[in-house]
């Protein structure tokens, strides 16, 4: 699944409905002289939900909403009855959706599941009408309440891709080619830096009948944590990533400094990270030579399973796919 018109992050201005006012009304009837009050309430206003939807995979739909009002609660009626209801609004999201507030940047709400509804915005109750008043002193009250407001204000929606194994790396690694080798999705390819501009992700196909989600990554570059590059903005998809698979071409002098520099900028920006479990591929191996090759894994780092892999060739795929697996389900046997 490529996702062309990725949007992951929306602020939107949204206000849930006003209360319907109460009236106040007296019963008048034929042979009745002095009726009772019979002001209704006010209806309440429409409230704004939140609604995962897992057949969606990014948040264009909302970018062009800025403005999000849901209808106001209609005023209470005479004879008791009750003004109507506004009508609620849903908003539907993608799985791994997060609400915050945009003005203290409180998360209200993660998305994880299809169909999980959430109370974004309250709606203002409705008002009494001035039925609601009468007591035994008090047989012809001139009173009624207004509705109340609904909440209102601007929120944040920033979506964070919900894969198994996060894809890390320099630009021109070969973490779109790999991508497109293990699943079916097709990325754009090339031999120069920042092709991939927005996240991908892929299905792998594991044995018979399993399968993991890959997400490709635009390439990291040094300062990506202060916001350089395209860095920042799409290292928040790893936070959720059960794994970090970390890419560096064989083309590369040494192949432990560039993995410092990786997670360096990965704990700059968030040093949690580190904590998940990460496996290193190390990807062209094709283009190296017997001798040379031996000589680029005397440069291996210390405390990382390293996988030597050719998208090419094939060679060290099925391996890699094999760890990436047991890394996502420890437990998991074969038999
Ligand atoms: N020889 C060889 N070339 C490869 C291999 N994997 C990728 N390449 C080439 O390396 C170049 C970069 O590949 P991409 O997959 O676009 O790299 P990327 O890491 O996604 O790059 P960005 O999207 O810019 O971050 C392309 O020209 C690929 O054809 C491989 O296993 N062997
Ligand atoms: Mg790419």
């Amino acid at each position: 699944m490529s996702l062309p018109n990725f949007i992951d992050h929306v602020k939107l201005y949204l206000r849930a409905g006003k209360g319907g006012a109460g009236i106040i009304h007296f019963m008048r009837a034929k042979f009745v002289p002095k009726g009772g009050p019979d002001g209704g309430d006010g209806g309440r206003g429409g409230h704004i939900f939140l609604r995962g939807n897992k057949q969606l995979s990014t948040l264009i739909h909302l970018k062009y909403r800025k403005h999000i009002k849901a209808p106001n609660g209609e005023p209470g009626r005479d004879a008791l009855k009750s003004g109507a209801n506004g009508s609620d609004i849903i908003l539907d999201v993608p799985l791994g959706t997060v609400a915050k507030r945009d003005d203290n940047n409180q998360i209200l709400v993660e998305v994880l599941e299809d169909k999980q509804t959430y109370l974004l915005m309250q709606a203002g109750k409705g008002g009494w009408g001035n039925a609601r008043f009468k007591s035994a002193t008090h047989q012809t009250p001139r009173i009624a309440y207004p509705g109340e407001a609904g909440m209102e204000g601007w929120m944040v929606l920033e979506l964070k891709l919900l894969a198994d194994v996060g894809l890390v790396g320099l630009p021109n690694a070969g973490k779109s080619t790999l991508l497109s080798v293990v699943s079916a999705a097709k990325p754009r390819i090339d031999d120069y830096s920042f092709t991939t501009l927005v996240p991908n992700l892929g299905v792998v196909a594991y044995q018979k009948d399993h399968s993991f989600v890959m997400a490709d990554l635009p390439g990291i570059i040094e300062g990506a944590a202060e916001g350089r590059g395209l860095g920042l903005r799409f290292l928040r998809h790893i936070e959720r990533n059960a794994v970090l698979l970390f890419v560096i071409t064989s083309e590369v002098e040494e192949i432990d400094s560039t993995y410092k520099l990786l997670l360096g900028e990965i704990e700059a920006y968030n040093p949690d990270l580190l904590n998940k479990p990460r496996l290193l591929a190390i990807s062209k191996i094709d283009l190296l030579s017997e001798e040379k090759r031996f000589a680029l894994l005397k440069t291996l780092p210390q405390g990382i399973e390293c996988i030597p892999i050719s998208a090419i060739t094939g060679a060290g795929i099925q391996v890699l796919k094999d760890k990436l697996w047991h890394y996502i389900h420890p437990n998991f046997s074969n038999r």
